[in-house]
């Protein structure tokens, strides 16, 4: 097939046990601005994002709201597919584990591992936890309060002995190796995929991958005492969305194997080892890369339920807009990082990046334009050196933030982003078009449209980051939706385009307002 290639990138599918929280948000936040990017560059996106509904945690959690499974699941689910309309997220699908499609295919797979000679009955006797919905063997565990024992997570593991089937996963050991090796991109950031290698190079042991003892869960097929185990069901997620058990079908053989899988750094061993090595064991390919990011803390404490100090990230939308809170959570912390969420930090971003580096070129250029050139877009002359290197600057940031975004470096697309900003300031300043005003009209004219074009192209590739403000700034330019792809970039503003009359794209954060 011709054209850009097709790019899948999925967020993990978030347990139904809780309330979302700034962590899922984060998550699916990165994956919305590469599928965005994707999609203005051109590609056919899929950006497939869900819940995980069942397993021991999702039944326990029910039995203490006091709900059948189903029920709470399904009054859960809801409020994830709430915070993705309200943090604007642009994904095509999402998948949930009770649907019919994906209980067929969690059972294909399991068929075809089971057709593979790769599944095995036999009885589980060691640990497990519950929150982890993890097996865990002694050598990791260390000692907790009165004789409990602690996975290195830090969640409490429980004895349990049932029958169980298996998965020969020690089978694959060197196989997944050479895997690595081959794909030295599988696994980001390179320290992650460090501790993966090594952990797989410890050796591997069979993976029990059913459950008796409960039975909230997809049956195994023709063995219905059988559960599959929780996180062999969810990651197949991933190709229920495109079809599977299907493989011939359009979405299979556009979008696997998935582009990117975006996960937390506390799941990268079920997405880089199992993962993969299911798949391998089905016959099917293993996606492209999974990036593993860091955690967030707030105000510097671990976020938990029992500290009381969840951040909803409602309440940040509702204290200081969607559009900051996307920006600050992907500039604030080198992506792969853990980072802190402080309020000091958030409105130091809002203030100083969005309202007065990027807000206030954009208003002094934009109400300059609409009183002294009727309004419309100016007629230049021609360009001189400084205005030829801002317009390139500006019409180099596509590639840069291809390079950037390729690699998950956010923080770094927007530093790039922001060097253009301050750059178009400094040339502000250095041009001083205000002066010229008086005394070179033609050139005034010159300056401001070079301006201009280049707030276009700021706002055509900041867009994926901040879709609402940018969306309004392009207004603001008088650009129609069909000027909105990166193929614009190919274009420049015309000449006596009519503009409406400039409003603040970022308003500043008021302390006073906020305590009140
Ligand atoms: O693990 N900082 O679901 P989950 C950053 N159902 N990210 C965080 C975070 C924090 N403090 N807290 C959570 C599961 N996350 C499984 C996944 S996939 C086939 C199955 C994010 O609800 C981060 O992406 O526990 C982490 O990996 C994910 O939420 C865990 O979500």
């Amino acid at each position: 097939m011709s054209g850009p290639k097709p790019y899948y990138v999925t967020t993990p599918i978030y347990y139904v046990n809780d309330a979302p929280h700034i962590g899922h948000a984060y998550t699916t936040l990165a994956c919305d601005v590469l599928a965005r990017f994707m999609r203005l560059d051109g590609h056919r996106v899929k950006f497939l994002t869900g819940t995980d509904e069942h397993g021991q945690k999702v039944e326990k959690s029910a039995a203490a709201a006091g709900m059948a499974p189903q029920d709470f699941t399904d009054r859960v689910s809801r409020n994830f597919r709430d915070l993705a309309a309200a943090m604007k997220f642009s994904n095509d699908d999402f998948i949930r584990t009770t649907e019919p499609r994906h209980i067929a295919s969690a059972q294909a797979i399991w068929r075809a591992l089971d057709a593979a000679g790769q599944l095995y009955l036999g009885s589980y006797a060691g640990w497990y936890s519950v929150r982890d919905e993890a097996f865990y063997g002694e050598g990791e565990l260390s000692d907790g309060p009165g004789g409990t024992k602690i996975a290195p997570s830090g969640a409490e593991v429980d004895w349990v002995e049932e029958p169980s089937y298996f998965f020969r996963l020690s089978d694959w050991e060197g196989r997944l190796l050479d895997f690595y090796d081959r794909n030295p991109n599988f696994i980001a950031p390179e320290s992650r995929r460090n501790e993966v290698i090594s952990f797989v190079k410890g050796g591997l042991q069979d993976l029990s991958v059913s459950r008796t003892s409960f039975g909230w869960g997809i049956p195994v097929p023709d063995n219905p005492d059988h559960i599959m185990y929780v996180w062999l069901d969810a990651l197949t997620n991933y190709i229920t969305a495109v079809g599977y058990p299907d493989t011939k079908s359009e979405d299979f053989s556009t979008y696997w194997p998935a582009t990117l899988h975006m996960v937390g750094k506390d799941i990268l061993r079920f997405h880089a080892v199992y993962w993969p090595a299911f798949l391998m064991a089905a016959g099917l390919e293993p996606p492209a890369r999974v990036f593993a990011h860091g955690w967030w803390t707030n105000e510097g404490q671990k976020i938990s339920k029992s500290l009381g100090n969840v951040i909803d990230p409602l309440h940040l939308i509702e204290r200081y807009g969607l559009d900051p809170v996307r920006y600050f959570l992907l500039r604030e912390v080198p992506f792969g990082n853990d980072g802190d969420f402080s309020h000091r930090a958030m409105v130091g971003r809002m203030n100083g990046d969005l309202a007065n580096d990027f807000g206030n070129l954009a208003q002094r250029v934009l109400s300059m334009i609409q009183r002294n050139c009727d309004a419309g877009v100016p007629a230049p002359g021609a360009f001189a050196a400084a205005d030829s290197a801002l317009l390139d600057r500006a019409g180099g940031l596509r590639d840069r933030l291809r390079a950037e975004l390729g690699a998950q470096a956010f923080h770094k697309a927007l530093i790039a982003i922001w060097e253009v900003v301050g750059e178009a300031n400094r040339y502000v300043d250095d041009q001083a078009p205000w002066t010229l005003r008086k005394t070179d009209p033609a050139r005034m004219a010159t300056v401001l449209y070079v301006l201009a074009e280049t707030i276009r192209r700021l706002a055509l590739v900041t867009q994926p980051f901040m879709p609402d403000a940018m969306a309004r700034l392009l207004d603001q330019l008088g650009q129609p939706e069909t000027a909105r792809g990166f193929a614009a970039l190919d274009g420049a503003l015309e000449a006596g385009t009519p503009l409406p009359r400039p409003e603040g794209v970022f308003p500043r954060f008021v302390e006073e307002a906020a305590d009140g």
